[in-house]
């Protein structure tokens, strides 16, 4: 009998083919937990751990199973019993502990980190509801909670538990892990996340997401950080990153001490990556917890100092933490102390100073201030990213620690963004060029098939068999029918205005324009978008709606809906994203240039064989330099053009507005075709914000970017030509491998030995 059925009969007593695909999943839950459980964890004296307050894992089932080396056994047993893991994978509930890049990016993270053997945990929160489910009613977003803890899940309930010192009271954490499996590893991780049992999901009302914030027992962990535009909502904030690191800290001690450490020596044995600044209460939490076991002051920030380290993941001012000293009071009076004793030796040693202060004149605490002075390493996650940290946003920081900054150009893993998302690619290149590449080498060898009449066909098909797999899913989620014969242009990431989906929306109100004067395009274009806006962001909200109005003005017009579609996904999330990216034809990354730190979907779409659409910024800067002008369409001002902009305040948008090219576009947001369908306040509101002030300046690039989707578009028809870039993209997205991405993380700040199996 196999393992399967053996499983199936003790869970259901009855065959496998007699299960249904609920049951399966239980089934399956089961024998991979088990089997995972069989893996040790490492025993290294040296540990990372890697504090994130996100980690926004997905969906485990089949990451798992192929990380297991398991995935094909399994399925095909499925398979031969009229079942398959794609089907059982529904019944798996998406742990959503994430807004967007950073907590995805701190899940490829772990699995690279114990693909290659490393030692190393996440810390983080064990959040009851993850981001906001979002629905869309009269084209508008609205946000419903979003369970997935349903005793079906990976959690595992561990036996640590520790206290966390707040002014007013105690709390009491338990501590859930989920484990860490690695590709081909026979060693795992674990994510360690914290909670509380007093969390109380049951004061959520059917639907909604609101709740009393000050009721910190019952709701610490109940929710990823919840909108922080109130005081309330601020103060709950404070609670949960600070519940998150003495947690974590305690925990290091705890695991230090057992193997042998006199804490004295505790950088011996552990290394800190914060994930940006929410867990940088850390470096103060883990001086007091040092202090109050006997070191003296001077040492703790000595020994706290040499173990962490901090990435930064955006310049945008408004994103960058900063807590007002008396929130920080009214919680955490201890942390508050020793926070004033750090600022004064800086203000000591930088007098006059103020940009490097930490507690500011207003009575402020730059969260970022605290890593930069008292960790030993601050990275950027992409090169143009890392340059302009050094010499713009950290310059005062750059000029007194030169040693202390390096870049590390973010990673995707491979495991879930090619071998689990796109299997027939996965499997094509294995004939094609060897299984190699699954271990981050010899991609590039694809490049002696760019000419290969062959290869180009059999790539053709599997981007149209992904394109038929990805119009079932949107069937069967949403009820769209999507053409799978049209080019699928793709724009999937959180709603921001940096990001400028606004613009892609000018883009469709022009293609509608132009199709409506008999210009009809060669193929059928659908212009997919996914993401959720945070609920108290208006006008990503309006532009919510301006892309859903959209979307039914053009599917209500005959003459123009055989010829573009406009989708917007419902809820997108890790498993829409999995069905999505194989599809994609254009990868739409056109972020107003400086902005987007790296972004990480530009190297998803790459690897799956789209070409991307996209200005200078981020890692399109290191698409660019890897694939060459060829094989990429650029467009729009460049970053020191628009940094400058900026600081000279010498953009007008309403100059561009009055622009014969662009007026026709803009105006047509408020025409009455699109208010007898959809709300006049937030179309009036959008056209509004674009003409007078466009702060993101999407009318500087409009034209350009018109142009050169329209260049994209017409070079499409040369199927030949274009399947050859993307031959180019697929073997150029080697560098992208978090594999790589934590081996540099390890080899210059880490510095643990690597496993080897
Ligand atoms: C959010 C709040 C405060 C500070 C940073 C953020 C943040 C940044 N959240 N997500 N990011 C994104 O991180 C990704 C991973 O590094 C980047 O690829 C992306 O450009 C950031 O926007």
């Amino acid at each position: 009998m196999t393992k399967l059925e053996q499983y199936t009969l003790d869970l259901f007593n009855k065959p496998i083919r007699e299960c249904t695909d609920q049951e399966l999943y239980k089934v399956l839950l089961d024998l991979v937990r088990d089997s995972s459980q069989d893996l040790p964890t490492h025993e290294d004296k040296r540990k990372l751990y890697y504090f994130s307050a996100e980690f926004l894992i997905g969906k485990l089932l089949s990451n798992n199973l192929l990380n297991l080396g398991i995935y094909d056994e399994v399925n095909d047993e499925l398979i031969a019993n009229g079942k398959n893991i794609m089907d059982i994978e529904q019944a798996e509930f998406e742990p959503s502990l994430g807004n967007g890049g950073l907590g995805r990016l701190a899940a490829c993270f772990v699995d690279s980190i114990t693909t290659l053997g490393l030692n190393g945990d996440g810390v983080g929160l064990n959040y009851h509801f993850g981001l906001f489910k979002q629905v869309f009613k009269e084209n508008q977003q609205h946000a419903i909670k979003d369970p997935w803890i349903t005793g079906d899940d990976w959690l595992i309930k561990s036996s640590k538990t520790y206290d966390v010192p707040f002014k007013d009271f105690t709390l009491t954490s338990t501590l859930y892990d989920i484990d860490v499996l690695g590709y081909n590893q026979n060693k795992r991780n674990r994510l360690r996340l914290f909670d509380l049992d007093s969390v109380n999901a049951d004061i959520i009302e059917d639907g909604t997401i609101h709740f009393d914030k000050t009721n910190i027992l019952e709701n610490l962990t109940l929710f990823l950080y919840p909108d922080d535009s109130d005081h309330e909502g601020e103060l709950l904030r404070i609670y949960q990153q600070y519940f998150m690191v003495s947690n974590g800290a305690q925990l290091i001690i705890d695991e230090a001490i057992e193997k042998g450490s006199n804490l004295h020596d505790l950088a011996d044995y552990a290394v800190i990556q914060i994930n940006d600044t929410h867990p940088a209460f850390v470096i103060p939490e883990m001086i007091r917890l040092l202090t109050g076991r006997g070191i003296d002051f001077d040492e703790a920030v000595e020994i706290v100092q040499s173990m962490t380290a901090f990435t930064n993941h955006t310049i945008l001012a408004e994103a960058l933490e900063k807590w007002p000293i008396n929130a920080l009071e009214d919680v955490i009076p201890e942390i508050v102390e020793i926070i004033r004793q750090l600022d004064a030796r800086k203000k000591a040693e930088f007098p006059g100073n103020t940009a490097v202060e930490i507690i500011d004149v207003h009575g402020n605490v730059h969260m970022a201030n605290i890593a930069i002075h008292y960790g030993f390493s601050v990275n950027g996650v992409a090169a143009l990213h890392s340059d302009i940290l050094k010499a713009e946003t950290l310059k005062d920081f750059y000029e007194i620690y030169p040693e202390k900054f390096s870049n590390k150009t973010n990673g995707i893993t491979f495991r879930r963004w090619i071998m689990d998302a796109n299997k027939e690619l996965a499997d094509y290149l294995d004939n094609l060029i060897g299984t190699e590449w699954r271990n981050n080498e010899n991609l590039e060898s694809l490049l002696d098939f760019q000419n290969d009449i062959e290869v180009i066909e059999k790539l053709r098909a599997i981007k149209f068999n992904n394109k038929l797999r990805l119009k079932k899913h949107l069937q069967d989620t949403m009820g769209v029918e999507i053409n799978e014969h049209s080019i699928i242009d793709v724009q999937i990431k959180r709603l921001h205005e940096y990001k400028r989906q606004q613009m892609n929306a000018m883009y469709v109100i022009y293609k509608y324009f132009d199709i409506k004067a008999g210009n009809i395009p060669a193929t059928p274009i659908t212009i997919l978008f996914g993401g959720k806006a945070a609920n108290a962001y208006t006008i990503a909200r309006d532009i919510i709606h301006l892309i859903l109005t959209l979307s039914e003005l053009i599917a209500n017009d005959p003459e123009v809906s055989p010829h573009l579609q406009v989708v917007m996904v419902e809820n997108y999330n890790v498993a829409h994203a999995q069905y999505l990216i194989p599809a994609a034809d254009i990868s739409e990354q056109i972020s107003l240039a400086s902005k987007e730190a790296s972004g990480t979907g530009n190297m998803k779409f790459m690897l799956n064989g789209a070409l991307t659409l996209g200005t200078m910024d981020g890692a399109n800067v290191e698409i660019h330099g890897l694939v060459g002008d060829e094989n990429i369409y650029t467009f729009g001002q460049s970053s020191e053009y628009v940094i400058n902009l900026y600081n000279t305040g010498g953009y007008n948008s309403n100059a561009f507005y009055q622009r014969d090219t662009i007026k026709p576009i803009i105006d047509f947001i408020v025409s009455d075709e699109m208010l007898a369908l959809g709300d006049s306040t937030r179309l009036n509101r959008l056209y509004n914000d674009i003409i007078s002030k466009d702060w993101f300046m999407a009318l500087l690039d409009l034209e350009d970017y018109i142009e050169t989707k329209e260049k994209m578009l017409a070079e499409y028809e040369d199927h030949t030509a274009w399947t050859q870039k993307t031959i180019v993209n697929i073997a150029k997205a080697g560098f992208f491998s978090s594999d790589r991405t934590i081996n540099q993380y390890n080899e210059e700040i880490w510095h643990l030995t690597p496993h080897k199996n």
